[in-house]
């Protein structure tokens, strides 16, 4: 932009700073000081934008989204924000003037990782999109002391180590004091009577203080500056440590415990449900906040909250956030005196639901127990909203209990997350076209035969700003050179790519690019993992949260096979390979984390065994996370999405791999199957069962995984080496478990739940299909750049600009700022 942003006076703020916050000159400055200075000098920037958005939403009285989730994975925010302002060559100048690299201090930003995985990367691109489509928008959630662990590797094996990412403060982050609120947990329901009208009050509970943290979110060069509030928990001292009354004491400690456990940590589950009560306090904590101050900011500016919905959308991150419904409901029935249907309208008008998973192990349900303790008004009103709904169900469907007994939302002593948030909001979408057909005719059937106009689709996206503009610098500039830079906020443009997609210069440039960003990669893993990679071989990645449904197993034992190809034959011709992976496993996720050790013991086995020439190398990068991703993706040939058919909601990674031009090899899953209509099918290589086969089998059985084990020898031959010692000398069963989930009934209801052995054979010919095609530079360049430039679909500014058309309807607004 340039506009507003002046070299000199950004030099002179970076000063500054360092003087003011560390007392230091620069030369006198360490990188961290400098990235922090730097970081406070461009929030300087940033808060007049911020201001002047949030004077515009005023003045405009806008309809405003709240993105309610328990995850923002949001990756650092420094290289963002310059790119994002417009600011990055002059940022870039001023650092070499002050003897500073941009990319080493950008590199001393801990990444902010409150989130898991997919589910909350995709908030955080959604948060950008908003931004920089200028709609009004709000990411609720919560301030985790500690966000996602840091993994290391040790011996093999992953060790979880705290992230402490707020040690050194965050610059970027408010704390809002004027807008904290209190949070009600436990006592009892007691009714009063009020001039003839009946009303409910909470008491004998425990409360904490609910202080919010504002961070910036920019849009791209438009002046808007959206919110993430994230939520910190207090301790309320209503009652003194000091008293002598020993209830008292007790309450108050009792406060201050409640108030520090809250926050304290994310808990490190994607796609899997652990029950815990202090996970639904932490859900109750950040939507009792949020909901309080979205309702408070209404009646600020507005009259009637009979209106509410008007200006007003919440949307819910998955059921993580369902206890918005009845916090509404009790806000506009306890304190505001609407009658239930009144009530009842607004709050439906108001909820939208994303479902991201059909995994059954996710699903949310609480113990009624454990629900009406911790939130006993809140389970009045879940009961009031059931006890209604069950009526509907049996007014439409007489006499049919099967309908309650599934889409009851109070059923079989639990709380059912998913069924109340269907019914308490006005949509239901899934993430991608697959997924959302499973939903209305599998797992949802009923609900969407019941109601069929609430749902919807929307295939997931990704923000080009940060997984090409700023991951992918080569490949960028390479792509504006060739077709201007619409594509930054259009990503559709990027299609103008085809037309050089059999040019042999234009291929040459393209490839000699992927090979600098191997090079680059193959630099990090060097520094990080001490391994030696060669950029000239093939890079075959997966790289996403391990899960036994991404089938990384799948993956591993095929590269098991590979090695015994090369053993039997040393002389085999083999375009070399290098087989990465990166993921992190639930700390209490036994088999994946074996699956871990596994693939680090053959990659130890293989990787040193001078007799293969080198032929394949295997190589686990440690601490997979938003900023290493984007250097991962920009140097993939191979994009490994290979999930069982139905599993896999969309995926988000399959997008960043194909903007970045990697061949996807997957199977017909998620969002897969669109990325193959978009690029076509001969540059993509798909195997394996469908959905339909899949689901099939688990409704009728009849699928044996020994007939496959006893049949193929190689098969065979691969799964005995997990329990001879093969990859594991020192102690033969280690990998026995792992045997055990692919052949033996005993250790679950089903063996090879995830079909492995079954899409073995296929998958191995997609891999040999992959190899051979990679032997052509000129096709494989080809069908790489048109993987690029068949991305466009993928960008979450088209997935944010459907959900506003069809479920928020809210208006775009300009910012212009005075000079
Ligand atoms: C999570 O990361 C996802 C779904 C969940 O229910 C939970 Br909990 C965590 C993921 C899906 O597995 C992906 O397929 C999807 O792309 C992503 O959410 C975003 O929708």
């Amino acid at each position: 932009m340039g506009m507003g942003f002046d070299k000199e006076t950004f030099k002179k703020s970076v000063l500054f700073n360092m003087k003011n916050v560390f007392r230091r000159t620069v030369d006198e400055a360490t990188k961290e000081q400098m990235y922090q200075a730097v970081a406070y000098a461009v929030k300087d920037v940033i808060i007049d934008e911020w201001i002047a958005t949030h004077k515009e939403y005023e003045k405009q009285d806008v309809k405003t989204l709240y993105y309610l989730s328990m995850e923002f994975l949001m990756g650092r925010a420094l290289g963002n924000n310059i790119i994002n302002i417009m600011a990055q060559p002059e940022v870039k100048e001023v650092l070499d003037e002050l003897g500073f690299d941009l990319n080493a201090i950008e590199d001393q930003e801990p990444d902010p990782a409150l989130g898991n995985g997919g589910l909350g990367r995709l908030a955080a691109c959604f948060l950008d999109s908003l931004a920089t489509l200028g709609y009004p928008a709000y990411g609720c959630g919560i301030r985790y002391r500690y966000g996602m662990f840091k993994q290391k590797i040790e011996n093999g094996y992953q060790l979880e180590v705290p992230d402490d990412w707020l040690k050194n403060g965050y610059p970027f982050e408010i704390r809002r004091a004027e807008y904290a609120t209190e949070v009600k947990f436990g006592g009892y329901v007691n009714t009063v009577w009020e001039n003839g009208k009946e009303r409910f009050v909470q008491e004998g509970y425990q409360s904490v203080r609910a202080v919010p943290y504002d961070m910036p979110i920019v849009g791209y060069g438009n002046n808007v500056v959206n919110t993430l509030r994230i939520w910190d928990a207090e301790a309320i001292n209503t009652f003194s440590l000091d008293s002598f009354d020993k209830g008292d004491y007790q309450k108050a400690v009792e406060q201050q415990n409640l108030a520090k456990t809250i926050v304290e940590v994310l808990y490190p589950n994607d796609n899997h449900y652990a029950g815990k009560e202090l996970r639904l306090k932490q859900q109750y904590f950040f939507i009792s906040a949020s909901v309080q101050r979205a309702v408070k900011k209404y009646m600020e500016a507005h009259e009637d909250i009979h209106k509410f919905y008007e200006k007003t959308v919440f949307q819910l991150n998955d059921t993580h956030p369902t206890v918005a419904v009845p916090e509404l409901m009790r806000i506009l029935l306890d304190e505001y005196g609407l009658g239930w249907d009144e009530a009842w309208e607004i709050t439906t008008k108001t909820c939208a639901y994303t479902n991201h998973t059909i995994m059954s192990e996710a699903l949310e349900k609480w113990p009624i127990e454990l629900f009406s303790r911790l939130l006993p008004r809140i389970y009045q009103i879940v009961e009031e909203i059931n006890r209604r709904f069950q009526l509907t169900i049996m007014e439409m469907y007489p006499g049919n209990q099967d309908k309650v007994k599934s889409m009851a939302i109070i059923y079989d002593g639990q709380v059912r997350m998913a069924n109340l948030a269907i019914v308490g909001g006005f949509s239901v979408n899934g993430v991608a076209r697959l997924h959302t057909e499973i939903l209305k005719n599998q797992e949802l059937k009923d609900f969407y035969q019941m109601m069929p106009d609430k749902f919807n689709n929307k295939t997931n996206g990704i923000t080009q700003r940060r997984f090409l503009l700023h991951g992918n610098p080569l490949l960028a500039d390479w792509v504006t050179k060739k077709i201007g830079k619409d594509w930054i906020v259009d990503l559709p443009h990027i299609h103008r790519l085809a037309v050089y997609a059999e040019d042999p210069k234009c291929q040459q440039e393209f490839m000699d690019i992927k090979y600098q960003n191997k090079v680059r990669l193959a630099d990090y893993i060097r520094e990080h993992n001490g391994i030696e990679i060669d950029p000239r071989s093939i890079f075959d990645v997966q790289v996403k949260r391990l899960h036994e449904y991404k089938r990384q197993l799948l993956n591993i034992l095929h590269v098991m096979y590979l090695y015994n190809q090369l053993k039997d034959n040393p002389n085999l011709e083999m375009v070399p390979r290098t087989f990465i992976f990166g993921a992190k496993a639930a700390a209490g996720y036994k088999r994946a984390k074996l699956t871990i050790k596994l693939i680090n013991a053959v990659a130890e086995v293989i990787n040193n065994d001078r007799s293969i020439n080198g032929k394949i190398k295997v190589v686990f990068i440690e601490d997979y996370k938003v900023s290493n991703a984007e250097i991962i993706f920009a140097a993939a040939d191979v994009s490994e999405q290979i999930s069982t058919a139905s599993k896999e909601a969309s995926g988000t990674g399959n997008m960043k791999f194909m903007l970045n031009g990697a061949l996807t090899l997957g199977t017909m899953d998620g969002a897969n199957v669109e990325i193959v209509e978009e690029v076509g099918s001969d540059y993509a290589f798909i195997f394996g069962m469908t959905s339909d086969e899949v689901i099939r089998y688990e409704k009728e059985g009849g699928y044996d995984p020994m007939e496959i084990f006893n049949q193929d020898y190689e098969i065979r031959r691969v799964l005995m080496q997990l329990i001879n010692g093969y990859y594991s000398p020192e102690d033969p069963e280690l990998f026995r478990d792992i045997y055990n989930s692919l052949l033996n009934t005993i250790s679950s209801d089903r063996a090879d739940t995830y079909f492995i052995l079954k899409d073995f054979k296929s998958y191995a010919e997609a891999r040999s299909r992959i190899a051979s095609a990679y032997q052509d530079e000129a096709w494989w360049a080809k069908a790489a750049i048109l993987n690029v430039a068949s991305s466009g679909k993928f960008t979450s500014d088209r997935t944010i600009t459907e959900y506003v058309n069809d479920i928020w309807h809210l208006s775009k607004v300009k910012v212009e700022l005075e000079e």
